[in-house]
């Protein structure tokens, strides 16, 4: 039981590690106890709660992150089915996600080409706080970055690299009307501008945490980093935003405050509290005009789908805005939090806000009134790096006392009550804002991380349901090796006692989620892409246009699908050596009639094209020979009959570039 436990703790997101090894030891009690009472946590009418009949709609789409899958996975609610995946930060070889020579610079990044990372949170975008529909980001842990889904396609649309930055965390919380994506990072580093080759034991003068401030357009959505705010060096581990009075402000929950740089587990526990920090990010846009940041060289991708083109294009930025909160001291507070607080987020109201202390044996309330006549009266209780720390007691409302062990992260409902994920003690607590006093707690099968209230983060929650995300699943479901299911369970949460109506696997390990009502979304979709606004630069325009084109050493593939075949189907006069690209357009106008293409020793993955898209594979041939491919996805009776052959000769063979269709020259073969 003690090994099973430290694995699946490796794979708990960074926060929950830093827990001391006395609490470590008293955890493996805790988690080692099976709940008793299973049987009876289901009561007999769940089932119908989570029934959506064949043929019918989930009332919520809900997004989940896959944690170290780097993906998305978009499931319906209440019945808890996998709708989608969606490729973020990853390569998935059933959309040729990262495989496509058009997605291929969506993963371009500073270091080169990372088809990897580990998703922790996502958000969807929003207008007057509350939740609509448009798009939903998602942040890259590892190799930082944040990436922009559009839900009108279900892709992942744009992704932008944050320099100065390590483990971006903190990310991608936004302001209610998404006028900034928020990203923190959650290791300290040297900024990239300086020199990172100093003794790592020199961190408390070396590393500072940078804050991104990303700018999103309100049309387009597109993002550009507007300025970053230098900060003092700890790990910063999740943020939200102010809403409604407090919208202006962010505020990050921050640990490592010790500044260690090794076992971080006991060194990063000592001090009693920890801080949360508030910034007033208007301040900060006050300063940006008046010219007060400096311009710092770096390096970093901002990669943009081209819906015209189907084709992503990632450019490289050489600049960031930086403001130093130090001299400019009127931008962050530091309060604070006990102890290496992990959630903070803001009540609908927008007046409290709510830390999360791991280690800590109640949860803290602050009131953003409370904290805005502290800093109106300088109520400081000296400074840290550079930066007012506001007195506890000036600044919290309330303490929930005894809510349960490990709270890590709230969310809320629409009638003031939040709730609040406990890891060590399995359980979700829900407690009244007003008077912090505990009303239920319901188990978790096991050890709850994230949990979500559809628009429980927003000034305007659904409530009704309830999702807890959890990170050990031992013996709920067949097992399956050494590695089990990672699991979501659901919670009806429209009576005064939370009840646990379903459990259903997810994919990764999931983080944070969030979800929105299905029409929302469904009003918007795209169903098909249309021919005439095809502008990718090897779009075929109907058979008679399909042809191949040999530049030097490589050739290029006109092709087209239809159902049921490919123009052209035959294809000889390619020789070794030879670079081929397929540039294939479906030219179905039909929503779900997509077509796949495939090709014998092919090493990136197949295609997928969605009507009237063009997709390009890469393919060198490795041997003279025949080469058959085939469409992929069944798209009629006759889909087994989508098929054809490509003839590979040698180097030096004097066979003529030709490509046709039932014996016809399929258009033209032009050699430049
Ligand atoms: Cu608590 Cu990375 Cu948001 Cu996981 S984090 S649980
Ligand atoms: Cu086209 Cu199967």
């Amino acid at each position: 039981m003690k090994n099973r436990f430290l694995n699946t703790s490796a794979a708990l997101c960074s926060g929950i590690l830093l827990v001391s090894v006395a609490i470590v030891l008293s955890v493996l009690s805790i988690s080692s106890c099976k709940p008793k009472n299973l049987g009876s946590a289901v009561s007999g009418d769940a089932a119908s709660k989570t029934y959506v009949a064949p043929g019918h709609y989930d009332e919520f789409y809900n997004f989940v992150s896959g944690g170290f899958s780097g993906q998305m996975s978009v499931y319906g609610l209440p019945s808890g089915r996998l709708l989608r995946v969606i490729p973020v930060f990853s390569l998935d070889p059933e959309k040729s996600w990262g495989y496509s020579e058009e997605t291929k610079p969506m993963l371009n990044t500073s270091h080169g080409f990372v088809p990897w990372d580990d998703l922790h949170h996502v958000e969807l975008s929003q207008t007057n706080g509350e939740v609509d529909g448009r798009w939903i980001f998602a942040n890259a842990n590892n190799t930082p970055r944040v990436a922009r889904v559009d839900l009108t396609t279900f892709r992942t649309v744009e992704v932008i690299e944050l320099p100065n930055s390590a483990g971006n965390h903190s990310s991608p919380f936004i302001t209610e009307n998404t006028e900034y994506v928020v990203a923190g990072t959650r290791f300290s580093v040297p900024p990239d501008n300086e020199n990172g080759d100093v003794p790592i034991n020199t961190y408390k003068e070396n590393f500072k945490g940078y804050i991104s401030f990303i700018a999103v357009d309100k049309e387009t959505g597109h993002m550009s980093i507007a300025f970053q705010l230098r900060c003092p060096g700890v790990n910063f581990d999740l943020s939200h935003a102010g809403k409604g009075p407090s919208n202006g402000w962010f505020f990050f929950s921050c640990y490592n405050t010790e500044q260690a740089n090794t076992l971080l587990e006991v060194n990063a526990s000592q001090r009693d509290k920890d801080f949360i920090m508030a910034v007033n990010w208007k301040k900060a846009e006050e300063y940006v005009k008046a010219g007060k940041g400096k311009t710092i060289p770096v390096s970093y991708a901002h990669n943009v789908w081209n819906e015209k083109t189907h084709t992503g294009v990632s450019e490289t930025i050489k600049e960031v805005l930086v403001l130093d909160t130090k001299e400019l001291n009127d931008i962050c507070y530091m309060i604070p939090c006990p102890k290496s607080p992990h959630g903070c987020d803001v009540d609908p109201t927008g007046e409290y806000i709510v830390g999360s202390g791991k280690l800590a044996a109640l949860i803290p309330v602050f009131s953003f009134t409370k904290l805005q006549d502290a800093i109106a009266k300088k109520d400081f209780d000296g400074e840290y790096q550079g930066i007012n720390v506001v007195k506890y007691e000036s600044a919290l409302y309330g303490e929930v006392q005894k809510p349960g062990l490990g709270p890590l992260h709230t969310e809320f409902d629409a009638n003031g009550n939040a709730y609040t994920s406990m890891f060590v003690s399995s359980e979700v607590v829900k407690w009244n804002i007003k008077d912090l006093k505990v009303l239920d707690r319901v188990p978790t099968y096991y050890s709850v991380g994230h949990l979500m209230v559809p628009g429980g983060d927003s000034r305007k929650p659904f409530g009704k349901y309830l999702v807890a995300y959890d990170k050990i699943t031992k013996d709920r479901y067949l097992p399956t090796g050494p590695e089990l299911a990672q699991a979501a369970q659901l919670y009806d949460i429209s009576g005064d006692k939370m009840e646990l109506i379903l459990d259903y696997p997810t994919i990764g390990e999931p983080h944070y989620a969030q979800a929105v009502p299905a029409d929302l979304i469904t009003k918007n979709q795209l169903k098909i892409f249309k021919l005439e606004d095809n502008g990718h630069p090897y779009f075929t325009n109907g058979e008679k246009e399909s042809k191949v084109v040999r530049e030097g050493n490589k050739v290029h593939v006109y092709m087209t699908t239809i159902r049921s075949h490919f123009a052209p189907d035959n294809i000889e006069g390619i020789k070794m050596g030879d670079e081929v690209y397929f540039h294939v357009t479906n030219l179905e106008q039909d929503w779900d009639v997509p077509h796949g293409f495939a090709i014998k020793g092919a090493v990136n993955a197949e295609l997928l094209i969605m009507p009237g898209e063009t997709t390009t594979l890469k393919w060198t041939p490795d041997r003279v020979g025949m080469f058959p491919f085939y469409c992929t996805d069944f798209c009629s009776a006759l889909h087994q009959e989508m098929q054809g052959y490509i003839r590979v000769s040698p180097a030096n063979s004097n066979v003529a570039l030709t490509s046709s269709l039932g014996g016809q020259t399929s258009g033209k073969t032009e050699v430049n």
